[in-house]
This record gives C-alpha cells, structure tokens and sequence, in this order.
C-alpha cells in the first residue's frame, strides 16, 4: 500500500495489520511524479491526496492496483471512469468533513464581511491607536440574503449555519434539495436569480464541466456591487482574472477564497494583494479531529477491498 502522503501512522494502523505500508515521508511537499508511478506499478492500494493526479497514464502502468482512496470528498483529480472501467475500486471521504468544512466556510463568510483579518493585522501591527466609530467598519452577515450554490451536504450544512443568522437561504444546484427547503426554508432559485439577489454568493459545487468559469466576467457583473464572494469548492469554478477584475472594478464588494486554480499560490498572487479578499489556504476540512477521521475512513476502505469486501464510501460514475 503506498500512501503518497506523510499521514498519521496510528490512523492507519488497520493497513499496517495486513499489508507493507510505504509513505512518501513529507507533509507539505507532493510525492514526485515519477515516484508515484513507480510506486502505483507495485502497489495493491494507494491512499491519495487532491494533489496526486490518478488519470490514465497511471491507471495503465497499476498492475495490480485494486483501489484507490482519496483523502478528499472531491474526486476531480482521478479519472474515475477509466478506474471503474478498468475494475479499480475509487473511494472518497464524504460525511465525515462536512460541518467542518461548513464551519469554514462560514468562517469565510464572516471573515470578509466583518474584515476579521484586516483587524487582526491592525492590532499586530500596533495600528490601534484610538476608537472611531467607523474604524473598520464591515457589513452584517445576520439576516442578508446568502445564495448557496451546490446544495449537497456541505451546502445543506452552510444553510443550516445560516438560519442561526436569520439569513434568507437561496440556492441553486443540478436537483431540488427537499430537504433543505422544508427544513431550512431555503428557496430555489436559477442561477441568476441567486446571484443578482444574494448578498453573500457561496459556492459548495462540485467542479464538472458545467461547474468550470461559472464564476466569470457575466456573472460578476450580475452580482450586486455589496455582495461578497466565497468560495469553498474547487478554484476552477472561478475565472481568477474576471473575479480580480471584478473586485478592482467594485462590481463586487470582497471575496473569501479557500481555493484557487493552481494551488498552492505565492503572495504575489493578484488576489492575495486585495484588502478585500480573505484567502487561505485549501483548509476547509483542516480541522485535526477530521482529518484523523478522513485518515481512518481511507485506511477502513482500503483494508475492506483488500479483504474481498465492499468500503463504506466507494465513488462510482456513470
Ligand atoms: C481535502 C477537499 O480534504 O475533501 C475535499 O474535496 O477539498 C478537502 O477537504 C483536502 O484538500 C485534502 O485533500
């Protein structure tokens, strides 16, 4: 088994119990392509990250790989296809990350409105001088208009946050989400509906051809110039350059960004230098007690393949 990965060992353990485990040693840094495909040619299992591109090439040189598992609930960095097709089980971590990754995201949300981190430079860099009354100033989160596009579990989970705010709850996704509407009183809405309407845009979709530059020059023009942007999903689903333009232009009023387009980005990314976006780094389901949970779901599913049985969280297309 080779987990491309420094992981916690003792989340693991259930994998140390039945087979070699091998484990690219660094945290930060990806195991190098070319190891990884040397690796992938031997190996029965490999434990990825989002980071780790699990496509054809790599498919074709895995022998005797029997699955994959990805410590993501997104899957846009394997050709599940192509793995499905050629027998290779493909599991993700959904569930477990989501209330945390819903508390980030409202993190963000309250972050850019609340302008949480230019306050906090403000003190660290002992710019704290006197009051005034509209001494960083920001807007209000509770009972605006929060349009949350993708309303799957972490959307559902978003909503469920912001009735606690008595915000009015629009969105957007492929299905009706019943759920959310009669328990959250979130209402359906088109696309343009939610962002010309919303005050806080939020995306939770998926990246899919039909989710990649959704957020682009058209739909920020239809934003409202208050509104603040918040991504927490896939940088893809953004036109960076159509969103910088955008924020400089006032079309929109800020952004809260958890991921972006090439990760990991420099400081001297465009939008890094704007008072009015938040940006972190990919860290939505960064919280210790999930990510341990995240480990421990890829060793579980891992060690039921390889056992001759079903994993709890298989991803299967169609
Ligand atoms: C990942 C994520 O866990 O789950 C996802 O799809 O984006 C994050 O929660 C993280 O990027 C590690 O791969």
């Amino acid at each position: 088994i080779f987990v491309t990965r420094k992981c916690s060992e003792q989340q693991l353990q259930p994998l140390y119990e039945i087979a070699d485990v091998e484990m690219w040693p660094e945290e930060e840094t990806p195991c190098p392509r070319d190891l990884l495909l040397e690796k992938a040619k031997k190996a029965d299992a490999l434990l990825t990250m989002l980071s780790d591109s699990i496509d054809k090439q790599l498919l074709d040189v895995a022998g005797q790989l029997k699955v994959v598992a990805n410590l993501a609930v997104g899957y846009d960095n394997i050709d599940v296809h192509y793995a499905n097709d050629s027998g290779i089980v493909v599991c993700n971590t959904p569930d477990v990350l989501t209330d945390t990754t819903a508390d980030l995201t409202f993190g963000l949300i309250l972050a850019t409105a609340r302008r949480l981190l230019e306050a906090a430079d403000y003190v660290k860099e002992n710019q704290w001088k006197s009051w005034g009354p509209l001494l960083l100033a920001g807007v209000d989160v509770h009972h605006k208009t929060i349009g949350i596009v993708g309303m799957g579990k972490i959307g559902q989970a978003v909503a469920k946050r912001a009735t606690g705010f008595d915000m009015k709850i629009l969105y957007h996704n492929r299905t009706r989400n019943e759920e959310a509407e009669t328990k959250l009183g979130a209402i359906y809405s088109t696309f343009d509906e939610l962002i010309s309407n919303a005050d806080f845009v939020v995306c939770l979709a998926p990246l899919t051809d039909e989710t990649r530059e959704l957020f682009n020059k058209d739909a920020f023009i239809k934003m409202k110039n208050s509104s603040i942007f918040v991504n927490a999903s896939r940088g893809a689903v953004v036109n960076e350059v159509d969103l910088y333009e955008a924020l400089i232009n006032n079309q929109i009023a800020g952004a809260g960004l958890d991921v972006f387009l090439q990760e990991p980005i420099e400081s001297s990314h465009p939008l890094v230098g704007l008072h009015n976006v938040v940006a972190l780094p990919h860290i939505g389901s960064a919280s210790l007690e999930t990510r341990y949970t995240m480990m421990n779901l890829c060793a579980d599913n891992i060690a039921s393949v390889l056992k001759g049985n079903s994993p709890k969280t298989e991803v299967i297309v169609k």
